[in-house]
């Protein structure tokens, strides 16, 4: 156990030097996350939610561990299958390391270097100076017979042995302690967060569209039409956030095109720039759900770019590939149409932040997340949807995610008591790239009653709605629903998440007195 310690926390401080994704945990806890069946995966995901990459570590830890205790025990009876224990700790490491995507050789470094300390530490307890007294064989000229037992040393004899042991032990597991954590702060600490704050983003060639004073309602619980960068949500599959420095980056454009190009970050700054206000959803939003913001990005058209590339026929798929090998695909004729897709290294008048892909990420109106916003961007590889399917595809989500037209109620909440009379129901409509009609709200099966509807920007952005309500006793439900500017309305049928998106009428029940 307290090898294994070692082990783990000598590998997360040499980690520091040969890159996080190295590091034992996190290339184990990594490997189980991409070889997880996709139903685990989603039943972690919903337990856990945002804690489910925590608990994966926790849980990575809580194995190695108990492996640990393990190897142990059996090191006690027999010294060499502690050793090959270890080993196999080793194999398992460095193949879960060498096997995480961009891995060079150096990445089986931590992993080796921290199972030899443990190798090494096991030898002193076993038999070294710390003198286990666990294993204390019996003194040369004694009677087997009267051998002390393995589980208690004779009081007395060895007490000033296990004393030497214990603190040998404590002091091992402290340094690993140190060595772990330290390591873990350091490479989470270094170089990028200054990096990122020394740039100075240029002034856009296109800016955005003031926000119009009525695009904000400004009711009380309303999510606010721009959404700030701390409340933006998050979601990804990295354990451990891809610290990319700006001035080693390089954006690849190749695969199936006449003329690949690589840029580097000064390159693309160079590029006259678009800011825009781009609502962005992810697939996983369940109706009512908060997976879901809208910011003022700063950013170069794909369109252009991929236009000097020169697509080959049959290229109807770009698979962007982020720095840590996760990748998406998106039509080729959906960043080529004319719309606002952006590489975009701003959001909301500052660098992109880290968690959201720092330096250059994807930004797609019109289309989930899982299928164009990529995150810390490297490449763009021309191919088709025959050729390739991104992450999500094999795990059972569709190749191609439009986003589909959803309203929520932000206020009154569910089960919320409230007091007869006139009540304000607010909430958000959706329908990016394609604009909201209509809102229209209705109470306990009612007749569908039109809300007004706040201003926008673009139909790139949600858009806030109101409806006044003149509430009376008892128990209601509300529900909202949205009809789309080519006069869809949304559909009521009740579809979960998977396979691409989720569908039904936003409900919630209050209670009026
Ligand atoms: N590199 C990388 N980019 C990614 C993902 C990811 O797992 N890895 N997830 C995508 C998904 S599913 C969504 S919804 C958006 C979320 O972007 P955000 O975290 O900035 O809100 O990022 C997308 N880009
Ligand atoms: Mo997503």
């Amino acid at each position: 156990m307290t090898s294994a310690a070692v082990a783990v926390g000598t590998a997360e401080a040499v980690a520091v030097l040969t890159g996080p994704r190295s590091a034992p945990l996190v290339a184990v806890g990594g490997a189980v996350v991409d070889l997880a069946p996709a139903p685990l995966k989603q039943f972690a995901t919903d337990v856990f939610y945002v804690y489910d990459k925590i608990a994966l570590l926790i849980g990575t830890a809580v194995l190695l561990g108990g492996f640990a205790a393990l190897i142990g025990l059996v090191a006690i009876r027999s010294p060499r299958l502690g050793y090959a224990g270890i080993g196999a700790f080793a194999v398992l490491g460095v193949a879960a390391a060498l096997t995480r995507p961009g891995a060079g050789p150096a990445a089986a470094l931590p992993t080796l270097i921290g199972a030899a300390l443990a190798a090494g530490l096991l030898r002193l307890l076993l038999t070294g100076p710390l003198g286990s007294p666990l294993v204390r064989a019996p003194a040369a000229g004694t009677p087997p017979l009267e051998a002390p037992a393995v589980d208690s040393p004779p009081a007395g004899v060895d007490r000033e042995g296990r004393r030497r042991f214990l603190t040998g032990v404590g002091f091992a597991l402290g340094a690993a302690a140190v060595a772990g954590f330290g390591g873990r702060w350091a490479a989470t600490r270094r170089g990028v967060t200054e990096a990122r704050a020394a740039i100075r983003l240029p002034a856009p060639a296109s800016p955005a569209a003031p926000v119009p004073a009525g695009a904000e309602l400004g009711v009380p619980q309303l999510a606010p039409y721009v959404t700030p960068n701390r409340d933006f949500y998050r979601i990804d599959t990295a354990l451990v956030v891809p610290r990319v420095d700006p001035d080693g980056w390089r954006l690849r454009i190749h695969g199936r095109v006449r003329n690949p190009i690589t840029l580097s970050y000064a390159d693309l700054l160079a590029r006259p720039m678009v800011e825009r206000h781009i609502t962005l959803a992810c697939v996983s939003n369940e109706v009512g759900g908060d997976l879901i913001g809208n910011a003022r990005w700063l950013g170069v058209p794909l369109g252009p770019l991929l236009a000097e590339a020169g697509p080959l026929d049959g290229a109807d798929q770009v698979v962007a590939r982020s720095v840590d090998g996760w990748t998406c695909g998106s039509p080729t004729s959906v960043l080529t149409d004319g719309r606002d897709a952006l590489l975009a290294v701003g959001m909301n008048g500052e660098p992109l932040p880290i968690v959201h892909g720092f330096p250059v990420r994807v930004v797609v109106p019109g289309l989930y997340g899982y299928v164009s916003a990529c995150k810390w961007v490297v490449e763009l590889e021309l191919t088709s949807f025959a050729d390739f399917d991104a992450y999500w595809v094999p795990r059972g989500w569709s190749a191609r995610g439009p986003v589909k037209t959803q309203s929520r109620i932000d206020t009154p909440r569910d089960g919320r008591p409230l007091t007869a009379g006139t009540v304000t129901v607010a909430g958000v409509a959706w329908a990016q790239h394609t604009g909201i009609q209509r809102v229209e709200v209705r109470v306990d099966d009612g007749d569908w009653q039109p809300a007004t509807l706040a201003a926008t920007v673009s139909t790139d952005t949600w858009v806030q709605w109101s409806w006044r309500w003149t509430a009376t006793p008892g128990t209601h439900t509300l529900q909202v629903r949205a009809t789309d500017a080519t006069g869809a309305v949304q559909t009521a049928q009740r579809r979960p998440v998977d396979p691409d998106g989720a569908t039904g009428w936003h409900t919630v029940e209050v209670s009026v007195r």
